[in-house]
């Protein structure tokens, strides 16, 4: 068994009262993965505190579980351990990270590239293919039971960050832990109904306007799509709306990486993705964000659109350049 993952289980082992984070915005394997941990810990015996800033986004509100997150932070002096789940930074758990941070020992699980130390033990791993994977894999060792709901959840985060399975981070353990969630009655096509074919009518108008701003460089290596607030207006939407839409860009045969700009209140939040060798991660990292090889984000704050596009391409020409030649 992995070093990291032979510590961690004694410290989970010996807790009684644990808070679970994430990061914010979460997304399926995210959230999937805290509801499963505190799931199985709770089967064990313990208390479980789901941590989140806010209620989870309707769009994952199919999981079971989800609508009963604990908002906020109640007095920390009670829990005797805390961990961070999908998160490749300490500024992932938000707002009230440092108060977070204050919890001892602080466990953290996570699997991003370019993931920045903090906690105080740490199991990261960028093998594997999502958070629900891991915590799939540290419920086996920990030989605790894995239950409808929790399977549920962990199929959920691993669908969803393969991308169906899609991924170059799909390994056959991947495959053979999917099955044994499948195996507990977990039904594959209508999850990937909830994750994938989950739009609203207003959330196809955004599609549609999203996908109009289209633009290709790089003898249509390189995709470019791009929201702004007024989009969000017009068609009656949120950020959240917009989750997968890089997806299509990115499903252009021609294209080895795409790039979704989006315009938010105070910043310009791009999100990258890649296909093969090509690193975004390096990329969002030169900007202040970070990710895996294939999918990595960072956030401008004071740009224009416009300027963030212009020092983007600039960016990507060069990754271009570097690995395709
Ligand atoms: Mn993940």
């Amino acid at each position: 068994m992995n070093q990291a993952l032979t510590e961690i289980i004694p410290v989970l082992s010996n807790a009684r009262n644990v808070l679970i984070a994430t990061h914010v915005f979460p997304d399926a394997d995210a959230l999937g993965a805290q509801l499963a941990l505190g799931n199985i810990l709770r089967s064990m015996g313990k208390q479980v505190y789901l941590y989140s800033e806010e209620p989870a986004h309707y769009i994952l509100e199919f999981l079971p579980g989800a609508g009963k997150l604990n908002i906020g932070l109640p007095p920390l002096d009670r829990f005797d351990c805390g961990v961070a789940l999908d998160c490749g930074d300490d500024m992932r758990l938000g707002e009230k990270r440092e108060h977070l941070l204050t919890i001892h020992p602080f466990v953290v699980i996570d699997h991003h590239t370019g993931h920045r130390n903090f906690g105080d033990i740490r199991w990261v791993d960028q093998g594997k293919s999502s958070t629900g994977e891991m915590v799939y894999e540290l419920a086996q060792g920990m030989g605790a039971a894995i239950d409808y709901d929790t399977a549920y959840c962990l199929y959920s985060a691993i669908v969803s960050d393969t991308g169906s399975f899609k991924y170059a981070s799909t390994t056959p353990d991947t495959l053979r832990i999917a099955g044994d969630l499948i195996a507990k009655g977990v039904k594959p096509a209508e999850i990937s109904g909830k994750i994938f074919d989950n739009f609203t009518r207003n959330r196809l108008l955004l599609l549609q306007e999203v996908l109009a701003t289209l633009a290709l460089y790089e003898d249509e290596q390189l995709a470019v799509i791009t929201v702004t607030r007024q989009l969000y207006e017009k068609t009656g939407t949120t950020p959240a709306d917009t989750e997968l839409f890089i997806n299509y860009p990115r499903s252009l045969e021609t294209v080895k990486i795409a790039a979704f700009v989006k315009e938010a209140k105070d910043y310009v939040g791009v999100s990258l993705r890649s296909k093969g060798q090509y690193d975004v991660a390096q990329v969002a990292r030169k900007f202040g964000g970070g990710g895996h090889r294939n999918a990595a984000g960072f956030k401008l704050p004071n740009k224009s659109i416009a300027e963030v596009q212009k020092e983007l391409l600039a960016e990507l020409h060069v990754v271009l350049e570097l690995a395709g030649k």
